[in-house]
């Protein structure tokens, strides 16, 4: 185990973000913290969505003759899908798959939804656990076989301009969720080999963890039309005609938290963004034997105007332990601002701030009508310092090489991203990978001046490699 994995599980556990004693392999629970966590970052991804998307929910079940429909689709998925055979005693005479993903359960229904060409573009998405008989490696969030919270969106539009459009629009919208968290990444196109089954293409992001290895974090897949010509989905034209549709869609999953804890985290445990922590703010009274009472009765106040002022989720430690073991607790948990309040504090009109980001502690002038304003800046800074830190280290992290052998000593030395020029070709792509041992992601911009890294013919993209979960 390297030894970020042992950090990542040890967080897990320790912070209480899930269970992973849950006795099926690849599958666990989610505690109260982690469940916070969980709750807020979807609460960020849903107001992006609920612009411009409907949310629905499918039916967690698929029958075998709809999944095996799309025969690209079901060969990608056919080694990872879980079957139910049985309904009690009863042998079912059509077997039914857990959803591996929603195409095979909603696509049919599409075809009875749309009908007229006013009836697109349609943009639906949904929020469940979907299946996957993972047989590589199972790792909590990173590779499960329950995805808990898989956010998939389906789009739906009269022509294949409005799918490049929407493929645009999804890749912006994933880009202001990522921003919101902290999480940086890269954009590729995926290699043919490499795309979603039944896709024209996939767009991906990747972030990196601490152990230079990256982790896809979403993807937007253009569809064009292999699924409506599968299920029959049409639509009449203006003029009377019958089109089959054109669709896009894209998801996100438990990595998402996982990419959070991973990237921010540090040897003091997690480190949250303000948006996602289960509080924004925790007050911690200094109680000595005198005035004790005075303290409760100033933090009690400082909670609620904090909650009633910013909106903010703040928890009033008033337990009777240690100072010390309540500042070591919230470290780990990772919440971003830590406010201490002792009798002296209060009669100076001061308290001290411990930002979890920076490890900083400061004194404070205490105002009763500027310490709203005063604590939402600092939030505000902790997460653009948050963002800028995580850039920062996936930037230090990527590197242009020019040949081959500096490939490998840059991913062998620094792990992390590389990139280079590249022809394009599938089987010169495959022999990059096995000769410098990392996966291709994907490639970025075209670059046709420059030459192939591994066969020298005339390069046509950007390319990235890294070695992936
Ligand atoms: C689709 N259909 O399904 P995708 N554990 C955790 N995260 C995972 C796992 C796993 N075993 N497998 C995939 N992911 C499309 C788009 C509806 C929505 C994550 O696409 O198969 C990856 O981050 O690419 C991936 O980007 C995302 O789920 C969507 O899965």
């Amino acid at each position: 185990m390297s030894e970020f994995s042992e950090w990542f599980h040890n967080i897990l556990e320790e912070a209480e973000i899930i269970d992973t004693r849950y006795p099926v392999k690849g599958m666990h629970v989610w505690l109260p913290q982690g469940f916070k966590i969980r709750k807020h970052t979807l609460e960020i991804l849903k107001t992006i969505l609920d612009k411009d998307h409907e949310e629905v929910m499918f039916p967690l079940l698929i029958p075998e003759d709809e999944l095996a429909k799309e025969a690209i689709h079901v060969k990608g998925f056919e080694e990872e899908v879980y079957w139910v055979t049985h309904g009690g005693l009863t042998e079912l005479n059509k077997k039914l798959a857990l959803r591996p993903t929603s195409e095979t359960a909603m696509y049919p229904m599409f075809s009875l939804w749309v009908r007229n060409h006013s009836d697109l573009p349609m943009r639906y998405y949904q929020v469940v656990n979907t299946f996957r008989y993972e047989t590589k490696h199972t790792r909590p969030l990173i590779r499960v076989r329950e995805i808990t919270t898989f956010k998939e969106a389906h789009t739906v539009h009269s022509s294949a301009e409005e799918t490049e459009e929407q493929v645009k629009e999804a890749l912006r919208i994933y880009r202001q969720f990522f921003d919101s968290l902290g999480i940086p990444y890269t954009v590729s196109k995926r290699p043919e080999w490499d795309k979603f089954p039944g896709a024209l293409y996939t767009m991906a992001f990747d972030t990196l963890l601490p152990d230079g290895k990256t982790l896809q974090i979403g993807t937007v897949h253009n569809l064009g039309q292999t699924f409506a010509k599968t299920f029959d989905i049409t639509y009449e034209t203006a003029e009377g005609n019958h089109e089959y549709v054109y669709q896009t869609c894209y998801g996100l999953s438990d990595r998402v938290i996982a990419s959070l804890i991973g990237i921010h985290g540090d040897d003091s445990g997690l480190c949250l963004p303000p948006d996602v922590a289960p509080y924004h703010v925790v007050i911690v009274p200094i109680i000595f034997k005198k005035g004790g009472e005075v303290v409760i009765d100033f933090c009690k106040k400082l909670q609620e105007k904090l909650e009633s002022e910013l909106n903010l989720r703040v928890y009033f430690d008033d337990r009777d332990i240690r100072a010390g073991k309540k500042y070591y607790e919230w470290e780990m948990r990772g919440i971003p601002l830590r406010l201490e309040v002792g009798p002296r504090d209060i009669e100076n009109h001061k308290i001290v701030t411990f930002r979890r980001e920076s490890k900083e502690k400061e004194i404070i002038d205490y105002d009763d009508t500027t310490i709203s304003k005063t604590v939402n800046n600092l939030l505000d800074n902790i997460s653009t310092k948050m963002r800028e830190k995580a850039w920062k280290s996936l930037e230090d992290h990527v590197h242009h090489v020019e040949t081959l052998e500096e490939a490998s000593t840059t991913i062998s030395e620094d792990g992390g991203i590389v990139t280079f020029d590249w022809c394009g070709d599938q089987e010169c792509g495959k022999e990059i990978e096995e000769k410098v041992n990392v996966d291709i992601l994907g490639v970025q911009a075209d670059d046709e001046n420059g030459i192939c890294i591994n066969c020298g013919k005339k390069s046509k993209h950007i390319t990235l490699i890294a070695k992936t979960y």
